[in-house]
């Protein structure tokens, strides 16, 4: 039997009530399949933790973090305790100190009666961006100088050091290999005259070593409108920091909104543990009603399933939640339905109890 430790980091807003059908969908999955089983560690971190403690986690939360297989994660952020403080000292810590460098987020429409795109099919939509995750925009580097005087200068610092950017690019390379799709790289060299010429002169170099992968560069604010008139343009997208953040946020918009929208946070060596999270924020204006979308964060279970090698439960899961979207009336309000979070996960249950046992 395989055996997954798993930490939980419900977080903020909508972030526990999302994260308990996630961990409903485990449950299941332990019960049907005798060769899994999953434990749970809890974790209070996120803003109420830091009202009360002047942290968003413990010192030692990497630490305590360390030994588990992965993270599950809700969402961050909350009024009362400023974005970027939220942001930096839970998210954004965790995935630098973990090295987890590749945020893999699907832009895939799992049923056509939810895009607001005229005449895109299930077809049209079904794309991955490959997000750098570790350095880039987000690097944290930079400096508020003369601050409230009338000299006030900021400066934010991109990063992109030569090891960060071809590992990158060298992983979306070798899935669009692996998958034997085409690859677009999304930058902007023209205005960003030294992260973004860079950033295409790796793109480039690296690919003299994949001969064999059909390639294509675009400006970022070309490949926006493209998300929108052309998304059957894309199929692997690799991209910055920034941009990957941007761009999937449209790409959720295509797709049925943040509701569907996952991402896992991964370091392909293994070395630390990787996380999952829907997209999504804590939603605070929705936070407590019971009505919270949960197939993102049921979506984010699929993909730690495949990550651990699982990939007939990673496979049956996406099924489930192609099969749950036919039914607008089991559905929560933001995709049309009246159900609550938790008769939508309950559903999800017997749907996913159903193709398991038929497709065995
Ligand atoms: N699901 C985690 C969450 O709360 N995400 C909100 C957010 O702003 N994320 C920024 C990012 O993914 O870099």
């Amino acid at each position: 039997m395989k055996k997954y430790n798993i930490a939980l980091i419900p977080g903020d807003g909508i972030g526990p009530e999302v994260v308990d059908e996630g961990v409903k969908v485990l449950k299941a999955i332990e019960k049907l399949d005798p060769n899994l089983a999953f434990t749970f560690t809890q974790f209070p971190w996120g803003c109420e933790y830091y009202l009360e403690h002047g942290k968003m986690m413990d010192d030692d939360g990497i630490d305590k973090l360390r030994t588990f297989d992965s993270i599950y994660l809700g969402a961050v952020g909350y009024p009362g305790v400023p974005d970027h403080i939220s942001l930096w000292d839970l998210l954004l810590r965790i995935r630098k100190e973990f090295d987890l460098y590749v945020n893999i987020r699907p832009i895939t429409l799992l049923n056509g009666s939810l895009t607001p795109l005229k005449d895109k099919t299930t077809k049209d939509i079904d794309f991955l961006v490959i997000r750098e995750n570790s350095e880039g925009e987000y690097a944290g580097a930079g400096d508020w100088l003369f601050k409230g005087k009338p000299e006030e200068v900021v400066l934010q610092t991109g990063v992109f050091s030569r090891k960060g950017t071809e590992r990158i690019i060298r992983y979306a390379y070798e899935e669009a290999r692996k998958q034997n799709k085409t690859l677009t790289s999304i930058s902007k060299g023209n205005a960003l005259n030294y992260s973004m010429v860079f950033w295409d002169e790796v793109f480039e170099d690296v690919g003299k070593e994949y001969p064999d992968v059909e390639t294509y560069s675009y400006l970022v604010d070309a490949a926006s409108l493209y998300f929108v008139s052309n998304p059957e343009r894309f199929e692997i997208v690799v991209t910055s920091n920034l941009f990957g953040d941007i761009l999937t946020d449209i790409g959720a918009a295509i797709t049925g909104g943040m509701g569907l929208a996952t991402g896992a946070n991964v370091n392909p060596e293994q070395e630390f543990p990787s996380m999952f999270e829907p997209v999504h924020g804590s939603a605070p204006d929705i936070a407590g009603q019971g009505i919270a979308n949960p197939l993102a964060a049921i979506w984010s279970i699929s993909q730690m399933m495949d990550f651990f090698g699982e990939e007939k439960w990673g496979a049956v899961i996406l099924e489930s939640i192609k099969d749950i979207l036919k039914e607008t009336d089991r559905l929560t309000p933001d995709l049309g339905g009246e159900a609550t979070t938790s008769e939508l996960g309950d559903y999800f249950i017997d749907v996913l109890e159903k193709n398991y046992t038929t497709n065995k």
